[in-house]
């Protein structure tokens, strides 16, 4: 406990919540000291020398004095390793039993008394002392792990093996990834944790780690791209440090990134290759990303602290009344009865159904929030008692409920890792389905319970069903947002089979994108906060995680009206645009920052809205290609280093490049442009990269460049889809993908190709059957 938490700790004791949370904390730490077992001495633990090999389908088994490696590349080129004989599957991320192995991948001898597994896109090399190096066809080092090491219990009843394993990069490599880290894109030397954590306030980019942690890993490099997966859901620690070329005596300093766990499976993926090849194979082994229903692509208010159905029609009427587009609002915690999930606040909100069908009138969509801790003692407490065996909720190691205090005050904990568990679950959101909400906003569930000192979280040793496997919260803490969305996913594909679901979730691990989304949760209403918000959703783009953004103004504060703007037109081009404050924090509506910010908001609001069929034909994309609407600037050019470097703009999809204004009184700024020719769209001008050019960034608007012969659809100011085009440079040619929403159900869109090129002295557009496309906007001229 430091200084600060000592002052919170005793501040707590102050309100009737307060002293709740403390016993609530002594409980766990007790629950802990009596259920978890004492590690007593531990003996450390290499693999030692390589004795024999054993050939097997894809790769084989590495056999070493002291553990067993099990190598497999498989079909499609993604490689697999596992220690100590961790298998690959079970897996919370992996799909299915994993990609099956590459027939035609063979282990043969190499170097130095070692052996490597040689396949069509990818070497792997071992070392006869257990380091494993990734290769590319051609012999280029992307990655070596240096030979693990394990610190065991001397007495094995104690408990399993903490490991530590430390890789090495080249020394122009950046990092990215780790889910979301308010400090990125770029991860700079330093430590984080991989352990999902309410900051408990709002965060800036000093904080970590936050609600969504994961331990993949981007990897940019000249030599290539590769993605690292850990598979292994424990706690741990990601040292990364950058290398330098040239260092000291002339010779590179390699870069390194190492883990060390606390335990759980030593197992690993690596897939190499362009960017949009890595998260191609990584869609394709931890799922493909839900597509949102075409609403939630839209502009959406939030608000802690609607405080009543009469307030929720003020601010929508607000938005009609002013012709601003609204796609959706969210209900949060004050909606409910006593803060108890599926329950409503029937004083307040009187009439939810019939409020929810007069928004949808007006094409506006009704969130809920849904906080997964249940009030012990009340209604739906007792329905999960009476789940399976044993009931719904996570138990200690003496077979108790564990108990912690959340919002509605004591409250158990759903095990969303049991399957009885998640289908109860999943069919309460009937009741949620029955008020009118359309869509579905997890919160709370790194899962939080509030404590004056320790971990804002169950004790550790909290027994977990882990699917069968049995485990603690050790093991279950960081995918217990995973299996609840999973559970509320499940259960509205049953409830509501013939549309996709919209959930979006605060934490989450993995394999999240197969469900929903998420957001930045309380993002700080800064300047910092604002470059946090981009840092979050390109690194989670970058994880496998396409659909994010952040509160649009920040969660807890006031922001100046030109905070509030800059932060608003960077949502405009963020997968998830929602303005959202705490119940303390002041308004966001954009008529409340006077009439220039309001014009100005208009503007984006309005941009959005023209791109939403962009944004939709992205959400196909992602869910076909795994490829994140937003994507860094390296994204096609991952050799270039300046746009490694850069991080304060990026791409969204292939067509747009937004450059955000983030920093207050800006209104100019440098703008760094990949290779070809950029219109600037609101002056048209043509710009040439590779380079950086200065732009205009008046208050009004920030720069957004269109990438020469690029194709979008658009919705045409009549409100029908037309199709724009950005002339191509001369002698050059341009084209795109349109994919268009089959309908609200699961059916994918048909995805429509495009050409452009110049035909004498005008740009011409020509569909698959190379028939020209009438009434085509052309833009760049
Ligand atoms: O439910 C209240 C808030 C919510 O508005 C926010 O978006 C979440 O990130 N919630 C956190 C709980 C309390 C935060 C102090």
């Amino acid at each position: 406990m430091d200084g600060r938490d000592l002052v919170r700790a005793v501040k707590d004791l102050g309100t009737e919540r307060g002293r709740r949370a403390w016993r609530s904390a002594w409980r766990h730490r007790r629950a802990d000291a009596v259920g978890l077992p004492r590690r007593g001495a531990e003996r450390a633990r290499v693999p030692g020398l390589l004795t024999g090999t054993e050939a097997r389908p894809g790769g084989g088994v590495l056999r070493f004095a002291r553990s067993e490696l099990v190598v497999r590349v498989a079909v499609g080129g993604a490689v697999f390793w596992g220690w100590d004989g961790a298998p690959p599957t079970p897996s919370y991320a992996v799909v299915g039993t994993g990609p099956d192995p590459d027939p035609r991948a063979v282990l043969e001898p190499d170097t130095g008394g070692g052996w490597r597994v040689v396949s069509e896109r990818v070497t792997v090399a071992v070392s006869r002392h257990g380091a494993v190096e990734v290769r590319t066809p051609g012999g280029t080092v992307l990655r070596r792990e240096l030979p693990p090491r394990w610190w065991e219990p001397v007495d094995p009843a104690r408990g399993g093996a903490r490991w530590s394993q430390r890789g090495e990069v080249p020394a122009d490599a950046r990092f990215f990834g780790l889910g979301g880290r308010a400090a990125g894109p770029r991860l700079r030397d330093g430590t984080y944790r991989l352990w999902n954590t309410d900051p408990g306030g709002a965060f800036g980019p000093g904080t970590d780690p936050l609600y969504l942690t994961m331990p993949v890993q981007l990897v940019v490099a000249d030599a290539g791209t590769h993605l690292v997966f850990h598979d292994n859901s424990w706690d741990g620690r990601v040292v990364l440090r950058e290398g330098e070329e040239g260092a000291g005596s002339g010779a590179d300093r390699p870069g390194s990134s190492e883990l060390r766990m606390d335990g759980g499976p030593l197992r690993c993926w690596v897939l190499v290759g362009t960017p949009a090849r890595v998260l191609q194979g990584w869609a394709g082994l931890t799922g493909a990303p839900a597509v949102p229903p075409e609403w939630a692509l839209g502009y959406q208010h939030a608000r802690w602290g609607f405080g009543s159905a009469a307030e929720v029609r003020r601010v929508v009427d607000g938005y009609a009344s002013r012709g601003l587009a609204l796609s959706a609002v969210h209900l949060d915690i004050d909606h409910y009865d006593g803060h108890r999930a599926f329950t409503v606040d029937r004083e307040r909100f009187p009439d939810l159904p019939e409020l929810a069908l007069e928004l949808r009138r007006k094409d506006v969509h009704l969130v809920s929030i849904i906080d997964p801790a249940v009030k012990a003692g009340d209604a739906l407490h007792a329905s999960g008692l009476s789940v399976g065996a044993g009931g719904a909720f996570v138990r200690d190691a003496r077979g108790r409920e564990v108990r912690g205090e959340v919002w509605p005050g004591e409250c158990a904990y759903p095990d969303f890792t049991d399957p009885a568990v998640r289908e109860w679950w999943g069919g309460l959101y009937e009741e949620r389905l029955a008020q009118g909400f359309a869509g579905f906003w997890h919160d709370m569930n790194e899962p939080v319970s509030f404590a004056p000192f320790g971990d804002t979280t169950l004790p550790r040793s909290a027994r977990h069903s882990m699917d069968g496997a049995g485990g603690d919260h050790r093991s279950g803490h960081n995918v217990y947002a995973l299996t609840m969305a999973r559970a509320g996913w499940e259960g509205l594909l049953r409830l509501r089979p013939a549309e996709r679901p919209f959930l979006f979730s605060r934490s989450g691990w993995a394999g999240m994108q197969r469900y929903g989304g998420t957001w930045s949760g309380d993002v700080e209403s800064s300047w910092d906060g604002l470059r946090a918000s981009l840092a979050l959703v390109l690194g989670l783009g970058l994880c496998g995680v396409p659909y994010s953004g952040p509160d649009v103004g920040g969660f807890g504060g006031s922001p100046s009206p030109e905070l509030y703007l800059r932060w608003l037109q960077l949502g405009a081009y963020l997968p998830l645009f929602r303005t959202h404050s705490a119940l303390w924090a002041g308004q966001r509506e954009p008529w409340e920052f006077g009439p220039e910010t309001e014009r100005a908001a208009r503007a984006a609001l309005a941009e959005r809205d023209r791109l939403r069929p962009y944004f939709v034909t992205l959400a196909h994309l992602a869910r076909r290609t795994g490829a994140p609407y937003v994507r860094p600037l390296w994204w096609g050019a991952p050799e270039d280093r300046a746009l490694r470097d850069c991080e304060d703009a990026f791409l969204l999809g292939d067509a747009l490049l937004v450059a955000p204004v983030l920093e207050c009184g800006a209104d100019r700024r440098a703008v760094r442009l990949p290779r070809g020719r950029w219109y600037d769209t609101a002056t048209g001008a043509a710009h040439e990269g590779p380079g950086q050019v200065l732009l205009d960034a008046p208050r009004g608007r920030i720069p957004v460049l269109a990438r020469a012969g690029a194709l979008l659809p658009v919705r045409s100011p009549g409100g029908g889809a037309a199709l724009e085009v950005w002339a191509p440079a001369r002698g050059r040619t341009g084209g795109g993908v349109v994919i268009r929403d089959a309908g609200p159900g699961p059916a994918a869109g048909e995805a429509e190709r495009y050409a452009v090129r110049w035909d004498g002295d005008r740009v011409l557009v020509e569909d698959e059957a190379g028939e020209a496309v009438p009434g085509v906007r052309v833009r760049g001229l």
